[in-house]
């Protein structure tokens, strides 16, 4: 119900633009996505399709045969456009096999490859994909490209030479890690800046939410997306998880597990929300952990739950702020008013939806009802789901924005986090960040096809 009113409002104001303004009822447009239109069809197509809403997946199949092009003058971000509309074709191929999707993800994945040309094949984070021109964001330090976005290209990549026959997408990608692997790295950190030209790092930043965050994930999820051969993923992934248990996990007085953010070496004890989905990440690789550390990266990945959990618990609107701090006299709480918005972001409802396919402790159900009931007081309006400006304010100031990865993320790991485990099973399915779910590609997959052939 909560999808039907979602997209049954983006239809009614926004079809075939990017996002619904749920408060003024009309579209909104994001400049991540250039003049690309259409970001909540096709992040919400396999979404549609695993709610079996037949006949909304039938209309945003058709608006994709007859309305999405990609022959437009548009400047874009490279990691949005990727894990959005890659990852959403992608996933809308494998799930329901429509030949449409394989080939516009194809096409886009074409378009994308201009972001590559730089003197490292570190890409661009913004490109257009009509000149071919690519640049980074005027913010990220000396002109470096970042972290989170370069390195999360990785399973979509993988797919599309798997599905085009064209080795060029997977080069590209094991370039970065090539490159990342030649550098030192600070304390076995990675910082959240990489200059494509130089290939030398930027600022000593260091994060596992915004600028690092899926990164991290790209690298487990490479590995178990490779059925675990993919070697240099895990080493990269478990190395990585050593230094942040190190260097930037901590817990508060009052017992509470957070992970900090690192500049230069000092710590800032502050959380994001965007980092809560690493609890998630945490319990995912547990399985594979290596010296026998399985139980204790399920117990981290417990810890973050529960420390994301009280981020919620410690509001007014029981939905958490976007960062929260552990330092000046308090814990897991936005200081900072720039710090209390929620934008209907899947994080903590993400790592929820692991934790209880992997324990089946009932506390993440209950955490997840918790989130609805709050969602449904807070952020449905008449015209759709809005954000909201202060959690901690007792009455909503709604920012007037139903963001794509509401329908892509937070209602599909929702549904998820109530249906059995055989729905879309860790064994075969790895959720790009966009939680755009992507097969395993299993060992004999090969000799299959060439068998079928
Ligand atoms: C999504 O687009 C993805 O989850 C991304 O990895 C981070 N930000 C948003 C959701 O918060």
């Amino acid at each position: 119900q909560m999808m039907k009113h979602a997209w049954d409002n983006y239809k009614r104001y926004a079809w075939g633009l990017n996002e619904l303004k749920p408060i003024s009822k009309q579209g909104h447009s994001s400049n991540l996505f250039g003049n690309i239109q259409g970001a909540t069809i096709v992040d919400a197509l396999d979404t549609l399709y695993i709610m079996e809403m037949k006949e909304e997946f039938k209309e945003a199949k058709e608006w994709v045969e007859k309305n999405l092009d990609f022959n437009v003058n548009a400047e874009i971000s490279v990691f949005e456009v990727n894990i959005r509309f890659v990852g959403g074709l992608l996933s809308a191929y494998y799930l329901s096999g429509e030949e449409v999707f394989r080939k516009k993800a194809v096409e886009l994945g074409e378009k994308l490859l201009p972001a590559f040309n730089t003197p490292t094949g570190i890409p661009w984070a913004l490109l257009n994909i009509k000149s071919g021109i690519g640049r980074n964001w005027p913010w990220a330090s000396g002109g470096s490209s970042i972290l989170a976005e370069f390195g999360t290209l990785h399973l979509e990549f993988v797919h599309l030479s798997h599905l085009s026959g064209n080795p060029v997408f997977a080069e590209k990608v094991m370039n970065i890690r090539k490159v990342l692997n030649r550098l030192d790295k600070p304390e076995g950190l990675y910082p959240n800046y990489l200059n494509p030209s130089s290939g030398q790092w930027g600022q000593h930043h260091v994060s596992i939410g915004g600028l690092g965050d899926s990164f991290y994930e790209y690298l487990l999820k490479a590995w178990l997306m490779s059925d675990k051969t993919d070697e240099e993923g895990k080493k990269m992934y478990y190395d990585a998880v050593q230094a942040i248990e190190t260097h930037l996990i901590r817990k508060s007085s009052g017992g509470l597990t957070y992970i900090a953010e690192w500049k230069g070496g000092l710590l800032e004890h502050k959380m994001g929300h965007l980092t809560c989905f690493a609890g998630g990440m945490f319990g995912l690789g547990a399985d594979g952990a290596p010296n026998d550390k399985t139980g204790h990266h399920i117990e981290l990945g417990a810890e973050i739950a529960r420390t994301c959990h009280e981020s919620y618990d410690r509001t007014s609107m029981k939905l958490g702020p976007e960062a929260f701090r552990f330092d000046g006299g308090v814990e897991a709480i936005a200081t900072r008013q720039n710090e209390k918005y929620y934008i209907l972001r899947p994080e903590v409802i993400e790592t929820y939806m692991y934790m209880w396919r992997l324990t089946h402790d009932p506390k993440y159900r209950e955490w997840g009802w918790e989130a609805v009931e709050a969602l449904e007081k807070h952020c449905r309006v008449d015209g759709g789901y809005s954000g909201i400006r202060d959690v901690y304010n007792n009455h909503e100031s709604h920012d007037d924005v139903q963001q794509s990865f509401f329908l892509s993320e937070t209602l599909k790991y929702l549904y998820l986090l109530f249906s059995e485990d055989d729905l879309l099973p860790f064994e075969h399915w790895v959720f790009n960040t966009e939680a755009h779910p992507l097969p395993v590609l299993h060992k004999d997959d090969g000799n299959k096809e060439e068998n079928q052939k």
